[in-house]
This record gives structure tokens, C-alpha cells and sequence, in this order.
């Protein structure tokens, strides 16, 4: 196996030194030979030149490439991949160069990858050749994983030195991530990450949008949406001890939007159905409690009101399946899932009248309808939820295109 190490590098010339170290002189029990590339955006320390004359104890193994300014950590990976493609690597390691993550994890991270070459499209995407690059993939076979995930939030994973301000956010983050995108990953953000060469050709030919941070969220979530086999390795974090961190409250915000523009606004969308459907639901419920009850008075008010509430609900059922959460091939209408639906629209039930009380029990809301109001907001969240990852299943949303 030929392993190609990448680090992104922006005034690293404190850590660099190390990093060139530590990476080239990894041990692999198979033989695997590794080789080591910086992608520099013309650091004004001087971070290059490190490299340049570390070269000469690393012959043929340390790879610089230098571009005219700082054109971001995504550019400089994507530019990276077309390299280490078209050089033959069939695996490719992303690490930071501010010795955050230990390369002594490397080898066991390699050892979790599918070892054997892979012929075409894994996916639903064709397996276009990124600007003129040739694979050549041979055998379809597959075992083990096509990309191994650095996670900090898997057992065995952490990140020790991190202020707990950091540590609640970057789970927050995390979290964000994975319930706007729905990939079943803990870990979406980090940027420690191995890939199989196969796995990047049909990255690089599907086109990743970001420059940036959220290149490394990018790049999962295509990846899981073309059903390629993902894995979680756990990984310690170490706070940097020299440079500066590149992170900003810009580079933050823009990920909270880039999350929704990359599933093509699915959640946003999904979310404005359910909400229409709520309503169009509870004027079903009011029409049916006022003919039963008040116009025609063939039933008493509990029977009534529980009819309504079966009716409106089973109602809001069909058109959540056949509409908010239509996805393709998706499953239909079903007994198992009707009765699931009309379980978790009791439990909002529970939740509303918890928030409602609570909230005028407590005496933060004195007025009656602004309870309720946050009561009928908390119950459409939780229920929303539970219909998008539980009643409808954790479907794989074919990204963009999907509504
Ligand atoms: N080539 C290139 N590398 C970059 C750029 N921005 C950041 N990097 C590198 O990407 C890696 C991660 O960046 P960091 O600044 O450590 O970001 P972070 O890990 O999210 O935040 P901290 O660990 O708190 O510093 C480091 O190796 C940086 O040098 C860039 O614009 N171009
Ligand atoms: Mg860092």
C-alpha cells in the first residue's frame, strides 16, 4: 500500500519540524511505504522553507507544493487529492500540520481501510476521471472501510486539553451537523481523516464546493450519500501549543449555513412542510370537533375530541409520508409507521402540556397563550425530529435535488 500523508499548512513553522518527523518515520507492520505532502498557501513565516530543507533528509518522500496565498484549507486538499491521484497513492491521509492530532495513529487508522482495489463507482455517482486523471482500478472487491473517520466523540476519543466553552461548542457543532446532513457519523467536523484513492476520484468528480473549514464536512457527507463505508477511529486532540489558530466566528457561521446549501435546504424544506401540514392538520381537527360535537352533537366532548385528534393525526401522517418527507425509494404508507406517528403525536401531547405547566408554574410566562405558544413550538420540534429520524426512518437523503 502506497500512503500518501497531507497536511494544509498556514504559519506552522513552529510545528512543521516536528510533523515532517514524526510522519516519515511512522512504522507499518505490512510494509506500507509513506510519503508526506505540504500544500503551503506562501506562510509569511517561512514554513515552506522549513520543508524545502527537511527534503534533503526525506529523499523522495517529502512533497511541497507551494501556491501564491492563502486560498484556504479546502483548496489546498483538493489540490492535494488530484496529486496524490495522479502519483498512484491508493491511500491519502488528511492531518493538521499543528500537531493537534497524533500521527502514531496513522498505522492502525490504515489498518481499518479496505486493502483492495476497487473498480469503478461505488455510489450512485459515476465515476468521472477528476481533470484528466486515469484510475485504474482493477479487482471489485471490498472489505473494511473506504474512509476511516479521526472522531473525538467515539469511545476511546477526546480532546483532553480543550476549555469547556470549546468542548460544548465543537460538540454542538457536531450535533448541528449531523442532524441538518443526517450522516450517521459522531465526528463530522474533524480534520484527521483517511480515504481509499477510489473514494477521492469519485469526490473529485462529483466537485466539492468548499475552500474552507467545511471542506472536511463536505467530503463525508458525499461520501456517505454515494454509500461508501465510513468507520470511526477514536482520536485524542491536543490543543495547539505553537501558531495561531486559523478558526473564526465567520469561518463558524458560514458552516451553520453551508450545512443546509450542501443537502440542498432538505431540512429547512422538510421543516416548513411539517409545519404546514401541523396546521392543515389542526383545521381538520377543529372542523371535526365542531361537526361532531356542536353541529350534529353525536358525540360526547371527550369522544369527540379524541376522534378529531385520531382523524387529524392519521391525516397528518399521509401527508408527512407522501409529501414532507418523500424521499426516493422511500417506504409508504405502512400500519407500523401509521401507529408509530400516532404514538409520537401523543407524546407531544405529554410534551406540550409539560412545557405549558411548567412554564406557568414557574412563573417565567404569566400569560396563558404566550405558554402555550412555547408549548406548541416544542411539541412541533420534538415531533419533527422524532418523524424525520424515527417514524420515516433514517433515510439517506440523495442530497441535492431531493424536494
Ligand atoms: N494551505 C492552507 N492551510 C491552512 C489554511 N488555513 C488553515 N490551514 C491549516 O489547516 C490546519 C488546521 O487549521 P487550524 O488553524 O489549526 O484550525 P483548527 O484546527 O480548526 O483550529 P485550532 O486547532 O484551534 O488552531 C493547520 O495545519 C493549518 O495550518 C489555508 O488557508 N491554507
Ligand atoms: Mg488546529
Amino acid at each position: 500500500m502506497k500512503l500518501l500523508v497531507v497536511s494544509g499548512t498556514y504559519n506552522e513553522s513552529g510545528n512543521i519540524g516536528e510533523m515532517i518527523d514524526t510522519v516519515l518515520s511512522l512504522q507499518f507492520d505490512d510494509g506500507t511505504e509513506v510519503h508526506y505532502l505540504v500544500v503551503d498557501d506562501n506562510s509569511p513565516d517561512g514554513t515552506a522553507k522549513i520543508v524545502e530543507q527537511k527534503a534533503e533528509a526525506y529523499p523522495k518522500r517529502l512533497h511541497l507544493i507551494k501556491r501564491s496565498g492563502k486560498l484556504g484549507l479546502g483548496s489546498a486538499y483538493k489540490e492535494a487529492f488530484q496529486w496524490a491521484l495522479s502519483q498512484g497513492y491508493e491511500a491519502i491521509c488528511q492531518i493538521d500540520a499543528d500537531l493537534s492530532h497524533d500521527p502514531a495513529c496513522i498505522p492502525k487508522m490504515l489498518s481499518l481501510l479496505n486493502f483492495h482495489s476497487f473498480q469503478g463507482s461505488h455510489g450512485s455517482h459515476g465515476s468521472k476521471e477528476p481533470n484528466g486523471l486515469k484510475p485504474e482500478h482493477t479487482e471489485v472487491v471490498n472489505r473494511g472501510a473506504d474512509f476511516v473517520i479521526g472522531s473525538r466523540y467515539v469511545h476511546g476519543g477526546g480532546a483532553a486539553d480543550w476549555r469547556r466553552d470549546r468542548k460544548f461548542l465543537s460538540l454542538c457543532g457536531a450535533f448541528y451537523a449531523r442532524l441538518v446532513m443526517g450522516v450517521e457519523f459522531k465526528d463530522v467536523t474533524g480534520g484527521f481523516n483517511m480515504w481509499r484513492d477510489y473514494v477521492l476520484w469519485d469526490l473529485l468528480a462529483r466537485g466539492i464546493q468548499a475552500n474552507g473549514f467545511f471542506f472536511q464536512l463536505e467530503c463525508k457527507y458525499y461520501a456517505y450519500n454515494m454509500n461508501y463505508q465510513g468507520t470511526e477511529f477514536p482520536i485524542q486532540f491536543a490543543e495547539r501549543k505553537r501558531g495561531v489558530s486559523k478558526m473564526n466566528r465567520k469561518i463558524l457561521f458560514e458552516a451553520l449555513f453551508l450545512a443546509h446549501r450542501v443537502t440542498g435546504f432538505t431540512f429547512v424544506k422538510q421543516l416548513l412542510r411539517f409545519g404546514c401540514t401541523g396546521l392543515l392538520g389542526t383545521l381538520t381537527n377543529f372542523i371535526l370537533f365542531y361537526l361532531t360535537i356542536i353541529h350534529w352533537q353525536v358525540l360526547g366532548l371527550n369522544a369527540g375530541a379524541v376522534l378529531a385528534f385520531l382523524l387529524s393525526a392519521s391525516q397528518n401522517y399521509i401527508v408527512n409520508s407522501l409529501w414532507t418527507f418523500r424521499t426516493v425509494g422511500g417506504g409508504g404508507l405502512t400500519v407500523s409507521k401509521w401507529l408509530k406517528f400516532l404514538a409520537s403525536a401523543l407524546f407531544g401531547l405529554g410534551i406540550n402540556l409539560a412545557v405549558l405547566n411548567a412554564l406557568l408554574y414557574a412563573e417565567w410566562v404569566t400569560d396563558k397563550l404566550l405558554a402555550q405558544c412555547f408549548g406548541v413550538l416544542a411539541t412541533m420540534s420534538v415531533n419533527f425530529l422524532i418523524s424525520k429520524y424515527y417514524v420515516f426512518g433514517k433515510q439517506r437523503e440523495k442530497e441535492v435535488g431531493l424536494l
